[in-house]
């Protein structure tokens, strides 16, 4: 019986025993099968929450010297999917990376199974060829008809490499000196809504965070030009070098597009880099509907993050990065480590991917991506980024419908929605900055009750000096306009005192 087998009665370890080996996945399956129906069922919680010293109680996940038998793995997988927090769940608003999409999943268990480095073409074959096409076809929707394009682990680390290059294309000697080749104090810009990588960059690459600038909004959260220039000027003027501006496609908090086209002017006059961390809006590239107000310029970039795994609902983790200059990511990285990327072998070498990158080993992102294309087409990702944005437009007008109830921050740009729920003790005040402190303090009160009923996860956060509101996010399969009043209702129910 399976119950008492262990690893080593598995393939490879026991010749032959591939009876056990289908027996032991196959439950390992039905687990898994049976986690997804929950998921999308709406009578189902989001999560069952349990405190820290709650959920080591519960769940004893302490590593054993001896290994355990089969029935205690497949048991472990049960509990575990029992403790978490399941982000396709229609009721699961809470994070930009959710949803469970069928296919991508389907994608990232053949890419278990294939367990496949993608650092060279002699271990990837197919995968590579596949990411290179699908980066290729990403490009061209961007409006580029050169350059490279590498996928990473995440939005931090494409935005990372964009102030890496950025440095190499400007000083090209540093790759070799270091410092010593810098003729002072290298800055970047990024607005005061963009993401800390911006600054975990400036970190990383030696700059030092005083050195990332932050460039003030609008209202709206886009970044102002004439204050961008002013700080590049500023900067000038102190003797430090100005390298790049990042512009913001979609925000994290407020789903704000910065004015492409006007950035791309102020870094064409500077001799700047422009790079656009469109991690979460980079998918509207994909709407025609939407590309044209949101993203106007987009091609004018250097370079820009595009995350698959927020609006395009693939697994994660899915970030892509895109360079417009063809070759400059390869010589910005290339270590020409001899033992992995000999440039004596038989194939056409310019298909390692190793030395475009700052990691060694790589996990294969792009099946997911490459099969969920394949299903849905390019016409099903805008179809998607179009609904979605349907239904943060019906939320608005619910919230709008609901004027005792509820206050809009601000029209959404994005599938971003910012408000405030406003409890029956204060629906007689106005509205004014001392009422926004006092919703504010209800917020985390209210977000602690629905992680403790486990019926809906929205999220909550600050910004700047607006303190704390709710923010929905849009951006998986499952959710509806029902969902979107369940939302809203709950909200009322749990915060309604
Ligand atoms: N990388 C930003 C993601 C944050 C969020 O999901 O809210």
């Amino acid at each position: 019986k399976i119950a008492d087998l262990t690893c080593y009665d598995l393939l490879p370890f026991k010749e032959g025993a591939h009876r056990e080996t289908r027996e032991f996945l196959q439950k390992i399956v039905d687990i898994l099968l049976d986690y997804i129906e929950l998921c999308y069922d709406r009578n189902e919680h989001v999560l069952e929450y349990h405190s820290p010293d709650k959920l080591k109680e519960l769940f004893n996940m302490v590593v054993p010297h001896d290994g355990m038998t089969l029935q205690h793995l497949i048991t472990d997988c049960a509990t575990v999917l029992k403790y978490g927090v399941k982000t396709g769940h229609p009721h699961f608003m809470n994070q930009l990376s959710c949803g469970l999409d069928i296919i991508s999943m389907a994608g990232e268990w053949l890419t278990a199974t294939a367990n496949c480095n993608m650092f060279t073409y002699e271990i990837s074959p197919v995968f590579i060829i596949m990411e290179h096409q699908v980066l290729k076809r990403m490009r061209r929707i961007i409006g580029w008809h050169s350059g490279d394009s590498i996928m990473s682990p995440g939005g931090t680390i494409s935005n990372l490499y964009s102030v890496i290059v950025a440095r190499y294309k400007m000083f090209p000697d540093y790759k070799v000196q270091g410092q010593k080749a810098l003729p002072g104090e290298l800055v970047i810009f990024t607005t005061d809504q963009g993401h800390y990588s911006m600054k975990m960059a400036a970190m990383i690459c030696g700059l030092g965070t005083s050195n990332c600038i932050y460039v003030k909004s609008d209202k709206r959260g886009k970044m102002i030009p004439s204050e961008l220039e002013r700080h590049i000027l500023e900067e000038k003027a102190k003797g430090k070098y100005p390298i790049m501006v990042n512009g913001t496609a979609g925000t994290t908090v407020l789903g704000a597009f910065d004015p492409i086209n006007d950035l791309a002017d102020i870094c064409e006059k500077y001799g700047l880099w422009l790079h656009i961390d469109g991690a979460w809006g980079g998918s509207m590239v994909l709407s025609h509907k939407h590309r044209t107000t949101r993203l106007q310029g987009i091609e004018r970039a250097n370079s820009i993050t595009w995350n698959p795994h927020k609006l395009m609902g693939v697994i994660l983790q899915c970030s892509t990065f895109h360079v417009r200059e063809s070759g400059l990511l390869e010589h910005c990285n290339r270590m020409t480590a001899e033992y992995l990327f000999m440039t004596d072998k038989f194939y056409d070498t310019h298909y390692d991917t190793g030395d475009r990158v700052i990691q060694c080993g790589r996990h294969n992102d792009i099946f997911k991506l490459w099969f969920s294309w394949r299903a849905r087409g390019e016409a099903g990702f805008e179809a998607r980024v179009d609904r979605f944005m349907e239904l943060a437009q019906y939320q608005v007008k619910r919230i709008k419908e609901m004027p005792d109830k509820f206050y809009l921050l601000m029209e959404p740009e994005y599938v971003n929605v910012c408000f405030w729920y406003i409890p029956q003790r204060f629906r007689h005040m106005p509205h004014s900055p001392e009422k926004e402190e006092e919703l504010a303090r209800l917020c985390p009160i209210i977000k602690e009750r629905m992680m403790k009923a486990g019926t809906l996860m929205v999220g909550y956060q600050r910004d700047g000096k607006v303190p704390n509101f709710f923010r929905s996010i849009i951006s998986q399969d499952a959710i509806t306009e029902k969902d979107i009043d369940f939302m809203l209702h709950e909200i009322d129910r749990l915060g309604y005192d």
